[in-house]
């Protein structure tokens, strides 16, 4: 029996912290071996030319969920999974998300019911809290983590799903005391509201007053509201989809004070404009998503943030609603009012091979930071790191072999999500998967799906070491606890 079940030969290995080149071993859906040359394996792949990377981890995608006002998502776990994996993502985060009223256990296991036997690749859950009852933040939150849920998203904005600051302070005590990572939806909405009520009453409905609406200061305001209250409970928190320069100004000014302030982005604000949302008829509505995308100066700032470090993760906020049918973007019918509209985008697919092309490409990003913010950062941050992210001795052997020339146009029909439509139609990249392992076995090869719906397991996560507390007092008393601070 030979040593190895499969060889990669001959490729360039990138890791978020080195490039080299090695032969990498697999056995048992492990990486068992890395060194210049590895014999004796089952099956030898060719990666002459190609860069080796971890596969990519998709920390923010909605997938069979259904949204506060009841749409469901176009994308199961098959197609979901299916249409990341052509992209060079091997593992997914979406959501387990709970409506008022009701228990997050049931919720977990609804969206396990929903997941059980249609993935080709593997996921964890983050949960959506939208009640946090005493039952909730009391018992079955702190128990939910210890089975493997460790990290929520909270929301400042939206009727269904808004926290007051005052529920906010109680979700992040409950992280603080178990270990866990908050992400937070940060959108002023009064501002929103306000806003729009005006807008509608203007007679200005249409989508591209969906970006005024969301305007940059709402989401500035609402992100130094969120670092206020994670300092006052010292707890850190991620922010989720930042779009603009003066929400990033708030996370990197938090960050030059030392607070674990973390910040994710997404293509939609490196490739988007709010001008999309102003193509002709009602096509802008496939461009609606919360926060906009806003200019190309503020694209400009979103690139410096992602190689300077003020963002950690780059991902898709993949909410496939289609544009037409009657879970899509027209569900209200056309030409509906932008607030009627459902928000997201689509990109579980491209956001590897977009970013890589504009950012490795182009030299805005190094290879290692693209690792990094592509698959990295993400386990580090939801508590899969060193099992997924990396390529190493003892982590699943969830590697994309890319050939980093191979140019692609990008449209819908050469997709595998169940969506009618991509934002990035006709856009041409350089640089795509060839080969797409999930634990040893290939799942796309080729141009090919090779894959088994089912396949993909789930995962439990650890306590991230990112969502520990600084302990560092600045109220001679901890609201958490209860206790004297200890340098008090
Ligand atoms: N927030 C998300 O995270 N995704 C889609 C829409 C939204 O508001
Ligand atoms: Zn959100
Ligand atoms: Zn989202």
């Amino acid at each position: 029996m030979a040593a190895l079940d499969l060889v990669i030969k001959g490729g360039t290995v990138a890791t978020a912290a080195d490039t080299f080149a090695a032969d990498v071993g697999v056995k048992d859906g492990r990486i068992v071996a890395l060194a210049d040359e590895l014999t004796g394996a089952e099956e030898v792949v060719d990666a002459k030319g190609k860069l080796v990377l971890p596969g990519g981890i998709d920390s923010h995608c909605h997938i069979a969920q259904t949204s506060s006002s009841g749409l469901e998502t176009a994308d199961d776990f098959e197609s979901g999974t299916r249409s990341a994996l052509c992209g060079g993502t091997t593992t997914i985060i979406p959501f387990a998300a709970q409506h008022r009223g009701q228990s997050l256990r049931q919720v977990v296991a609804d969206y396990h019911a929903r997941a059980d036997g249609r993935a080709y690749v593997d996921y964890a859950f983050h949960l959506i809290i939208s009640d946090p009852t005493s039952q909730v933040l009391g018992q079955e939150l702190p128990a939910l983590i210890k089975d493997g849920y460790t990290s929520f998203k909270i929301y400042l904005t939206y009727d269904a799903l808004k926290l007051d600051d005052r529920q906010v302070l109680e979700v992040l005590a409950c992280a603080r005391a178990e270990g866990a990572m908050v992400m937070v939806h940060a959108e002023n909405h009064d501002i929103i509201g306000w806003l729009t009520e005006k807008l509608l009453a203007a007679g200005r409905g249409a989508p591209k007053y969906h970006a005024v609406a969301h305007a940059a200061a709402a989401e500035s305001e609402a992100t130094h509201r969120a670092i206020a209250l994670s300092e006052i409970a010292d707890t850190p928190v991620l922010i989720v989809h930042v779009s603009a320069r003066e929400a990033m100004a708030q996370i990197a000014a938090a960050r030059d004070r030392g607070l674990r302030i973390y910040g994710e982005t997404c293509p939609q604000y490196l490739f988007l404009t709010a001008g999309d949302l102003d193509r002709p008829g009602f096509e802008g509505a496939k461009y609606v998503c919360s926060p906009p995308p806003r200019d190309a100066a503020n694209q400009d700032h979103i690139w410096r943030g992602l190689a300077n470090g003020v963002f950690q993760v780059v991902s898709s906020d993949h909410a496939p609603y289609r544009y037409a049918g009657p879970d899509g973007k027209q569900a209200h019918g056309a030409g509906m009012p932008f607030d009627k509209v459902a928000n997201g985008v689509p990109g579980l697919e491209v956001r590897l091979p977009l970013l890589f092309s504009e950012g490795v490409g182009r030299g805005r990003i190094t290879l290692n930071r693209f690792v990094e913010v592509a698959a990295t950062a993400a386990a580090r941050l939801y508590g899969l790191y060193p099992r997924k992210g990396t390529i190493a001795v003892g982590a699943d052997a969830d590697i994309a072999v890319w050939d980093p020339d191979k140019t692609v146009t990008i449209g819908h029909e050469m997709l595998h999500d169940n969506m009618d439509y991509t934002p990035y139609e006709g856009r041409r990249v350089t640089g795509w998967p060839v080969l797409t392992l999930s634990r040893g076995r290939a799942v796309w090869r080729d141009g090919e799906v090779v894959g088994t719906p089912g396949q993909g397991r789930f995962l439990p996560c650890g306590l991230p070491e990112a969502a520990r507390p600084l302990d560092r007092s600045v109220h001679g008393f901890d609201p958490v606890s209860g206790a004297a601070a200890a340098d008090d």
